[in-house]
Order: structure tokens, then C-alpha cells, then sequence
């Protein structure tokens, strides 16, 4: 998988004068989606994976956006400096995005040091990389509301103190200081959003959301009954990744690099979020979802609700995909997945 893998007819329509971007986590809901957002906007895009036995299910998400064969695909792993220093060498990029990371809360409690190394440590490797190999190339960083965790303000914005609540959360607010002093002590233009929880068609099935949009197809098809959940009354505030990773070019777009909460501005709890996807698909939610408490975290992040009023005023971004509308999407594709896999 070192080599590029763009068929040569696509390079020669580039021309070497077309911005590239480097986007870490490639495989990911994120960096599929951002894919799609920067070939629209003409950049030639090189996407960094780590390399897995399972290559035939890799590219899965970007596949299903159709963008697969116009996407740079090349070997790397945040953990190995190396590898990041060749593949920053190699391509020159003008803009790098990471958003690779060991991404899900829960694993982060069975995986602390590992989640550390990739979630944390990986930002430094990455961000030593661009000092030695690029120095002068844009650098976004993928902040979470996560580090907000045990909220210290009813709203949360750029200005509200952080306080994890898990080893991803402890890790991303590791990777988000390190990429503000990289920024105040080598004048690299890093920037961070603080994205809230953001979902799609696209989302991994082991998140909240997913795994109820999924559940709700399987139960409507007769594949399930119930489904078993952890905590109902957590509250987050959920936008869709389509719109978020716009937030995350724009972002990097600015003269001066800076930091952005990126949310909706409206909380739900994981109960009626249950509500609306169950009622969606004609089914009571109540007649199927069970509360585990093998679930349950051992720290919860009760709620978060973001402010993203910078991110408006100074980059004129806004959510424009509500939750009900969101909801309706992930069900609809899950459907359409499990009918066409019943059918086959
Ligand atoms: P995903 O879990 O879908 O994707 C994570 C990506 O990171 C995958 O491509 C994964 O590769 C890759 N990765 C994991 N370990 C390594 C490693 N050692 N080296 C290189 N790549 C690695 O996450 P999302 O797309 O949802 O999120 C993108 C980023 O944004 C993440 O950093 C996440 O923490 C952050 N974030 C996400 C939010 C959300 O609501 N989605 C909100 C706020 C922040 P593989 O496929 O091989 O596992
Ligand atoms: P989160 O997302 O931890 O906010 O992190 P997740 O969907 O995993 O959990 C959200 C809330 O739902 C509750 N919950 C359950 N969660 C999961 N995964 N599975 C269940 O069965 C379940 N039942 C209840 C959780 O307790 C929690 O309160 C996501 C990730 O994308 C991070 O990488 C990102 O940084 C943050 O969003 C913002």
C-alpha cells in the first residue's frame, strides 16, 4: 500500500499548481467525509492509513462516498515518527489534517496506554514531523468536547475550562496543548476544533447512535429484539460529520490559526434520541431498548451542550442538518444496507 494509487489518467488532469492536503485517520467517518469535502474543493488528497490484514474492508467508507479511487492512498502510523516524516516529505502537503485516534471513549479505559501513545503521544509525533519535514504546511487538529467532560459551564466554549472524564479525553487534551505550544513556541500554523459528537451513515457501529440506527433497522427487519444500552440519560449535542468536517477546512483557512468549538447548540439524551429513531421506523422504542449496567461507564460525561458562537461569527459556520433530520438518514441507510443484505 506505499505505493499512490491514482490511476495515471486522474494525475494528469492535476497539474502540479492544485493545493494537497494529508489527512491522517483516512478510514475513518471523518477523513471520508473530508476527503470528499477537499476533492470538491480541487485539492489533490493524500490519505494516511496504518496498515491492517483486513485491506479488502479499509477504503469501505470511502467507497460507498464513490470518491475510493481519487484519494492518494499511503502507509503510516502515528505512533512511528518515520513513517510521518516520509509521507510529509514525500508529498509536501500544504494543509494536514489529523484526525486519526483511538476514537472510542470506552475502549479507552481497557486501552489507556495504547490511547495515549496514539491519541496523545501521535499528535506530538506528527506535529515533530511537520517542524522537521514541512514546517510552513497548515495543521488542524481533531480537539474533542470530550475534554470538557464533567462540564464546568452549563454552555461550553473556547473559554471554558477542561476537565476529562476518560484516558481519550485526558489524551485529546494532551494532543490539544501540545498543538497550542507548537503553535506559541514554533509559530506553526496549528490550529484545533473542539468538535462535538457529530454522526452519519457513516459513523462506527460501536457509538451510541450508530448502534441504535442499526439496531432500529435489524429490529424493523425482524433480524433482533431488543437492544441492550448503557446510560439512557446522558445528553450530548450531535450535529452531522458532513457538516463538521466544512468547519474543519474552514478552520484552517484562517490567516491566524486558532481554536473553534464546532456543535449545534442543542442537547438530547441518548433516550430520546432512542425515541425519535425507534418512532421513525413505526416502533416504541420503550418495547425494545434495555439498560445494561455492564454498559455503563466508569466516569460518564453527564452533558454536553456547545457555544459555537466564534465559529459563526468569525468563519460564518453554522449546523445546517438537524437531529431529526440526521436521525432519519442513519436509519434509512441502515435499512437499505440490511434489506440489500437479505436480498443478496
Ligand atoms: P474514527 O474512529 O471513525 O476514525 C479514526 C481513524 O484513526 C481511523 O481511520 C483509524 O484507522 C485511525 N487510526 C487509529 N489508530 C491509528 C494510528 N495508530 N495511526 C494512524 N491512524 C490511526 O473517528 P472519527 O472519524 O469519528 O473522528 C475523527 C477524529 O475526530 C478522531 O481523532 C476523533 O477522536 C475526533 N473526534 C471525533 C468526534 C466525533 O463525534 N466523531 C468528535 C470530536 C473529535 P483504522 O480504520 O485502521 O482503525
Ligand atoms: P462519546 O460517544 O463517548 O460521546 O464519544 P458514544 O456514542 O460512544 O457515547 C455517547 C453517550 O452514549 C452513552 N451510551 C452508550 N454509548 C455507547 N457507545 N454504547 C452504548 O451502548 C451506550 N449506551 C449509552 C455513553 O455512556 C455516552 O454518554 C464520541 C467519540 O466520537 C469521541 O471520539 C468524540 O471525541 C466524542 O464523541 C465527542
Amino acid at each position: 500500500m506505499d505505493e499512490a494509487r491514482w490511476p495515471a489518467s486522474t494525475y494528469n488532469l492535476l497539474g502540479s499548481s492544485m493545493p494537497t492536503c494529508l489527512i491522517t485517520g483516512v478510514t475513518g467517518q471523518d477523513g471520508a467525509y473530508l476527503c470528499q469535502w477537499m476533492l470538491g474543493k480541487g485539492y489533490r488528497v493524500v490519505g494516511m492509513m496504518r496498515r491492517s490484514a483486513s485491506s479488502d474492508v479499509i477504503g469501505e467508507r470511502l467507497r460507498w462516498l464513490g470518491i475510493f479511487d481519487q484519494v492518494e492512498l499511503v502507509d503510516g502510523n502515528l505512533v512511528d515518527l518515520g513513517s510521518l516524516i516520509r509521507v510529509i516529505q514525500r508529498f509536501q502537503p500544504d494543509e494536514i489534517y489529523n484526525l486519526g485516534a483511538q476514537s472510542f471513549v470506552t475502549a479507552s479505559w481497557n486501552q489507556p496506554v495504547l490511547t495515549g501513545q496514539v491519541t496523545g503521544l501521535g499528535v506530538v509525533n506528527l506535529l515533530e514531523a511537520v517542524r522537521f519535514a514541512k514546517p510552513d504546511a497548515r495543521f488542524y487538529q481533531a480537539s474533542s468536547s470530550e475534554m470538557f467532560g464533567l462540564a464546568q459551564a452549563p454552555q461550553q466554549n473556547e473559554k471554558t475550562p477542561f476537565y476529562p472524564r476518560s484516558p481519550y479525553g485526558v489524551a485529546k487534551l494532551y494532543a490539544h496543548w501540545m498543538t497550542v505550544n507548537y503553535r506559541e513556541s514554533f509559530g506553526i500554523h496549528a490550529s484545533s476544533g473542539i468538535l462535538f459528537n457529530h454522526e452519519s451513515p457513516l459513523r462506527g457501529m460501536e457509538f451510541v447512535t450508530r448502534k441504535v440506527t442499526d439496531g432500529v433497522a435489524r429490529i424493523k427487519l425482524g433480524l433482533m429484539r431488543d437492544l441492550p444500552l448503557g446510560n439512557l440519560e446522558a445528553k450530548r449535542d450531535w450535529g452531522h460529520a458532513r457538516d463538521y468536517v466544512r468547519a474543519m477546512w474552514l478552520i484552517t483557512q484562517q490567516d491566524v490559526p486558532d481554536d473553534y468549538v464546532i456543535a449545534t447548540g442543542r442537547t438530547t439524551t441518548i433516550r430520546e434520541f432512542c425515541r425519535i429513531a425507534f418512532s421513525y421506523a413505526g416502533l416504541n422504542y420503550e418495547d425494545h431498548v434495555v439498560s445494561r449496567p455492564d454498559l455503563i461507564r466508569p466516569a460518564e460525561v453527564d452533558v454536553l451542550l456547545g457555544d459555537a458562537e466564534k465559529a459563526r461569527h468569525k468563519l460564518g459556520w453554522q449546523a445546517t442538518v438537524s437531529l431529526e433530520d440526521l436521525i432519519a438518514e442513519m436509519v434509512e441507510a441502515d435499512l437499505a444496507r440490511h434489506r440489500a443484505q437479505l436480498r443478496a
